[in-house]
């Protein structure tokens, strides 16, 4: 095998978002750019001789492309084996699951999850560590560094690989791994859920189930454990073969983007469950019939029911929450007498909490949950868990959230996005807020009073390392919050990202719209941010 040594000049943007580095496929498709972004990851890593590395993307366009590309880099950088997804394809959970089960020292995980895909959209790539979850920010600051002045990179001459067919090849010394990657993640949940209890009520029909996969990759895997292992009826799946440009579709699991299965369940005869994934696979939306179930209140009603399935049996050690996710799930983990951890937006802060044991399940606002069985969210491990609620409890999903809220109050919750404006926008409009913020404290906007007006800063409990500026807090009195920051993971200008809650006790009261019921603080958020005066926006493009 020949290795090439190649010039190359740094580009300046490559610093990894919320969740990777996230671009236009015309971005990434400048001469160098992946490469120079795959050697950065390789000098920070340092030696990697006989480690063995996973890869695996969401099949969205450019996957192919990227993976033969990190192929050759990776046998020119030394690596003793890759383990890649057969067809490129590996969810992220289950390239979490797969990192861990073999030990692997990391790998590269090829997605740009709920954005869209095709030459015109979006690519994206993260690197995850040992312990299968995304690499923590030390780690991707030295990645950036290093991008910043990286002037060649190591390639092997060679062929494009076989990525279709399983078995074992070689690239000079490396060894290559096709592997199905589906299978150890399917091992995964059948030891964490009672299949046989969720199979005999998907069989008698007891519970009905519709799977918007959305055209991404969890296709084979829902089609694979929902359908094949579980029996439910074929077509239960739907959109279930991944695409490249996910069908022209927008594969964010939310109720404007899962429209088709978010009609479904607001129709006549709707299923028991619906449920939807991501790009990559990490998030869930959950609904039952005629009933939306916020991803704040889906984790509080996981945490309070965790201990009747049999992954979960002995409880849990503790949960934690992104800042911006509602409360729901404090107010179970006071009741449980179990600790509840706040950390910055981005799945990577929960890794220190999972691997120091001082959390088992976490989620957050985002349509994000997971536990502690992977390093990363998890979308079907979210639908499997609700399943296996469903079939324990014997109850609707509108009749289990509506009992927890009886029980531990509801925290209306909605978040409100203004996508796409231009970044220096969005800028401005962060720093107009932190400019009020000293003034805040104690103000009092109606029922209203200020507690703490403040930008989210998080001392890891495990590492003691510091994250600023991770959005801007109101807080009052009586516990409702708005929270305003920009988003991290968006490729067009900024979005900007209000959140809104308020929590209220009496059952009587736990039927209104959420819109309405935070009617005086979304008011409240624009006034404050000036979004509309300073985007000429009329309202938000999303609210979830
Ligand atoms: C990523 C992160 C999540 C985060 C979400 C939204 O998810 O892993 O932790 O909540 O982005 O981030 P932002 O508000 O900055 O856009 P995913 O599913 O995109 O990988």
């Amino acid at each position: 095998m020949q290795i090439e040594t190649r010039k190359t000049t740094p580009y300046s943007d490559q610093k990894p978002g919320t969740s990777g580095l996230r671009k236009k496929v015309k971005v990434f498709l400048q001469e160098n750019y992946l490469e120079n972004f795959v050697q950065s990851v390789f000098d920070t890593l340092g030696d990697v001789a006989g480690k063995t590395l996973v890869v695996g993307g969401d099949g969205r366009y450019l996957n192919r492309q990227a993976i033969q590309t990190i192929i050759k880099m990776s046998a020119a950088n030394g690596v003793g084996r890759l383990l890649i997804g057969q067809g490129g394809l590996m969810s992220t959970p289950a390239a979490s699951c797969v990192i861990r089960k073999y030990k692997a020292h990391g790998g590269f995980v090829l997605s740009a999850s709920h954005n869209p895909g095709g030459p015109d959209q979006d690519f994206g790539i993260k690197y995850n560590v040992t312990n299968g979850g995304p690499a923590p920010e030390n780690f991707t600051d030295a990645v950036y560094a290093r991008s910043r002045v990286i002037d060649q990179y190591k390639i092997a001459l060679a062929e494009d690989v076989d990525i279709d067919t399983i078995g074992e090849t070689r690239l000079g010394e490396m060894a290559i791994q096709i592997i199905d990657p589906v299978s150890d993640y399917a091992q995964l949940m059948e030891h964490l859920f009672d299949f046989n209890l969720i199979e005999s009520a998907l069989k008698s029909g007891a519970i009905t189930l519709s799977y918007d996969a959305m055209h991404a990759v969890t296709g084979p895997y829902a089609i694979r454990i929902l359908e094949e292992r579980l029996g439910a009826p074929i077509g239960s799946v739907v959109n279930g073969v991944p695409l490249e440009d996910f069908g022209g579709g927008h594969p964010d699991p939310n109720l404007t983007h899962a429209s088709e299965l978010a009609n479904r369940m607001f129709g006549a005869r709707a299923p028991t469950l619906g449920a939807a994934s991501d790009g990559d696979g990490d998030r869930n939306m959950i609904m039952g019939s005629q009933f939306f179930v916020t991803p704040s209140d889906s984790l509080a009603v996981l945490a309070a029911n965790a201990h009747l399935l049999p992954g979960y049996k002995e409880g849990l050690r503790g949960v934690a929450r992104s800042m911006p996710t509602s409360q729901a799930v404090d107010r179970v983990a006071e009741a449980m007498g179990i600790e509840c951890y706040e950390t910055p937006t981005g799945w990577k802060f929960f890794g220190n909490l999972l691997d120091a044991r001082k959390i088992t399940l976490c989620g957050e606002e985002s349509f994000g949950t997971s536990s502690d069985h992977v390093r990363e969210k998890d979308g079907l491990w979210a639908v499997l868990f609700w399943l296996n609620l469903i079939a324990v409890r014997k109850q609707s999903v509108a009749e289990i959230v509506r009992e927890h809220w009886r029980r531990f109050g509801r925290d209306y919750y909605s978040r409100h996005d203004y996508e796409g404006m231009p970044a220096e926008i969005g800028a401005a409009i962060i720093e107009h807020l932190r400019a009020q913020l000293p003034g805040l404290s104690g103000k009092t906007f109606g029922p209203y009073s200020v507690r703490v007006a403040d930008d989210f800063c998080y001392r890891d409990p495990v590492d003691g390392s510091v994250s600023e500026k991770q959005g801007i807090r109101v807080i009052f009195e009586n516990g409702a919050r708005i929270v305003i920051r920009l988003s991290g993971t968006g490729t067009d200008g900024a979005t900007l990202r209000i959140y809104l809650e308020r929590y209220e006790r009496d059952p009587a009261q736990h039927g209104l719209d959420p819109q309405e019921a935070l009617k005086d603080l979304i008011e409240l958020a624009e006034s404050l941010s000036e979004v509309k005066i300073r985007t000429g926006m009329s309202g938000p493009t999303v609210i979830t």
